[in-house]
């Protein structure tokens, strides 16, 4: 009998793969808008509504002490070998749609899909926890979990409500104390693969649908404070003045045209929180964070060395302190070559180019890859929009990435049936 998956439309899953993205949304922390921070009360619906859903399709579920959601789909014969495929569902403030969740949601459109035939192996599908680090400041806490790499100084870390990471985790109903046991088997995963939106505009302006990831560049983040003179606005000469916001105005547009002036280099000033904070008060300290990427590490850490040394070159012209604490060092990380390789082959045999493409954005992907076999598959993002309400996908490029990835599945499935 034909063990391989029929190549039929999958209209239908793709509609229902949207759809579900847009009842996610529902599940925020704002109503007018789509914000869902780690292990926060809109967390619980998800869970119940994505758990109803991996029921349905008889899955084994178990939320993780890092809070992901894991569902399983053990075929009879109960093969020892598995396979993830999943994504994130917290979101950054304000988000649009489909940022990580479209990775699971089409995940669970798959496992109905191949669940149609005797499968070689398991398949496991992760809603991971918390992978923008917006309440902690940390990305990827449920990934690194996962991937057994989760740090426990982290549990001290505190929210901006001064809530620790722990009394979060507590507070969800989960133990922070077993967040080991969250650890995958590495020798018991064949591969990880994460479907996500490609969230800038090189698909669109090729008018190209889908694309396989070779690569996620590192990252560097932290926080650098300028640290001057509060003082009285209107009683202060200019030329006494140790003015925090001034100083870290100079630097942020520095940053800008150090990335303007180096090839492929992205940095980004998203937060700045001036102290007191006040329209007649000189600002005395200011918190500003700093997001900068690049495919090469060396050019990476060349960077955040030049920009740490300008800001306290200019703090020290001023009279002022900077200070900077780095909160993420994530390294540049390839995807897998074999699964990578599978993914262009099931790419071309849906009639699509195997166009190939680096991620300028982190994805958990990143953190698997350190440990498991790793491969993403990009669908295109109209407008080259993300992290904003305007983020969208095309029915049609969602249908595409079913049919790359069933096929890619088959293309696994039958390497182990050959081993
Ligand atoms: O920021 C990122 O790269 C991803 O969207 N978390
Ligand atoms: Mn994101
Ligand atoms: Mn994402």
């Amino acid at each position: 009998m034909d063990q391989t998956i029929k190549s039929r439309p999958m209209h239908a899953q793709s509609v229902r793969a949207i759809s579900e993205c847009h009842t996610l949304a529902t599940f925020t922390e704002e109503p007018a808008h789509i914000t869902r921070r780690f292990l926060t009360p809109p967390v619980h619906a998800v869970h119940t509504h994505l758990r109803q859903r991996m029921e349905a399709l008889g899955m084994t579920v178990q939320t993780d002490a890092a809070g992901n959601l894991r569902g399983i789909h053990q075929p009879a014969n109960a093969p020892a070998k598995r396979f993830l495929i999943g994504s994130h569902i917290d979101t950054v403030p304000d988000a649009g749609p489909f940022d990580g969740i479209l990775g699971v949601t089409l995940a669970l459109e798959l496992v109905e899909i191949v669940q149609e035939r005797q499968l070689p192996l398991s398949i496991e599908v992760i809603a991971f926890s918390e992978e923008e680090g917006v309440r902690y400041g940390i990305p990827f806490l449920g990934s690194r979990a996962v991937a057994g790499t989760f740090d426990e100084k982290l549990l001290a870390y505190e929210d901006a409500d001064g809530i620790p990471m722990s009394e979060a985790i507590r507070s969800f109903g989960l133990d922070p104390t077993q967040i080991p046991s969250a650890a995958i088997e590495p020798q018991q995963t064949l591969g990880f693969l994460e479907i996500h939106i490609e969230q800038g505009p090189i698909l669109e302006a090729e008018d190209l649908q889908l694309a396989a990831v070779t690569s996620i560049v590192g990252q560097t983040r932290g926080t650098l404070t300028f640290t001057g003179h509060a003082n009285h606005a209107g009683t202060t000469p200019m030329h006494l003045r140790h003015d925090a916001l001034a100083a870290a105005a100079e630097w942020i547009t520095a940053v800008e045209t150090h990335a303007n002036s180096t090839p492929s280099l992205v940095a980004t000033v998203g937060k700045i929180f001036a102290d007191p904070n006040a329209t007649n008060v000189i600002p005395g300290t200011v918190h500003t964070t700093l997001d900068l990427r690049h495919p090469s590490d060396p050019i990476r850490t060349v960077a955040v060395e030049a920009l740490i040394a300008q800001a306290q070159s200019i703090a020290q012209r001023r009279g002022l302190t900077a200070q900077f604490t780095q909160t993420m060092n994530e390294p540049a990380i390839p995807m897998d070559l074999a699964l990578t390789a599978n993914l262009t082959a099931a790419l071309e045999s849906t009639g699509l180019p195997a166009r190939i493409l680096t991620s300028g954005a982190g994805h958990d992907a990143m953190i698997l890859a350190a440990r498991i076999p790793t491969t993403m598959l990009f669908l295109r993002s109209p407008g080259g929009i993300s992290h904003h309400p305007a983020e969208s996908v095309r029915e049609q490029d969602v249908e595409a990435a079913l049919h790359v990835a069933a096929n890619f599945l088959e293309r696994i499935f039958a390497t182990i049936n050959n081993t």
